[in-house]
């Protein structure tokens, strides 16, 4: 017996609603945790958490700001170099956003520099209740050395990362397009292939749902580890 194209249509119409309803991730609460220096002082590692790090002013607390719409949550600023601690946000009492200190900072002190340098990355190597890092990319801007370097890194580390282009709503959609492409292509003189990637605007709150649901679905698959010896 064949189906009719309208018992079809209707079952794909229910499929498509049914898994809409239980992957859509709504942001019910969103609340600052902690703000750290040291690793040791971070909360247990017994909740999903995803880190936001990318260049000073590339808009990692304003896209964290959007994804929870909670103005304010994340300080913001246009003067790079705001985000100077590890900042931890508790959403919906079940996971965390990291927002992290920006990268290329010209005006930190080279001992600034290195201290950056040492906890950022002993918390990227060691964290283990990290599920993804997402890398922030200005939209705007041609490929960045720092930016390239800071992902090279990652892969010498075998570190996975995500790539959210920022600031879209700056430019024509043409424009950000050929600034991705270059970014892949200066990407893969060190990967064989490129990670995940989101477009994202903080003024349009484009990339926002895609991205959410994307965490939804590692927090789905989340087990807790037990508490022990965690960092
Ligand atoms: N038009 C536009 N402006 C943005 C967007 N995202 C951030 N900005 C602006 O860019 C500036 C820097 O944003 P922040 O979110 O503070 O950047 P950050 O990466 O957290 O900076 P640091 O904490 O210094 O590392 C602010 O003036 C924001 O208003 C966006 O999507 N669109
Ligand atoms: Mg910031």
């Amino acid at each position: 017996m064949s189906i009719s194209i309208n018992t079809a249509t209707y079952f794909r119409i229910c499929t498509f609603i049914f898994l809409s309803t239980f992957t859509k991730m709504n942001i019910k609460s969103a609340e600052f945790k902690c703000s750290n220096t040291k690793i040791d002082k971070l909360p247990p590692p017994l909740l999903p958490e995803y880190a936001f790090i990318g260049r000073s002013n590339v808009g990692k607390s304003s896209l964290i700001n959007t994804l929870t719409q909670k103005k304010g949550l994340a300080k913001t600023s246009q003067t790079p170099g705001k985000t100077q601690l590890i900042n931890h946000f508790l959403i919906n009492e079940k996971w965390y956003i990291v927002d992290l200190p920006g990268y290329g900072f010209a005006k930190a002190s080279k001992n600034n520099r290195t201290a950056w340098e040492r906890f950022i990355r002993a918390y990227l190597l060691k964290r283990e209740s990290l599920q993804c890092i997402f890398l922030l990319i200005d939209s705007r801007l041609e490929p960045q050395k720092n930016d390239l370097e800071f992902c090279a890194w990652l892969g010498e580390k075998s570190i996975p990362f995500i790539l959210i282009y920022t600031k879209a709503d700056k430019q024509s959609n043409y424009i950000t397009q050929q600034n991705v492409s270059k970014f892949g292509k200066a990407l893969l003189e060190y990967f064989e292939e490129l990670p995940q990637q989101f477009i994202t605007s903080s003024e349009t709150q484009q990339g926002r749902e895609e991205i959410l649901d994307f965490i939804g679905e590692i927090n789905n698959r989340f087990v807790s580890p037990q508490e022990g010896t965690y960092y």
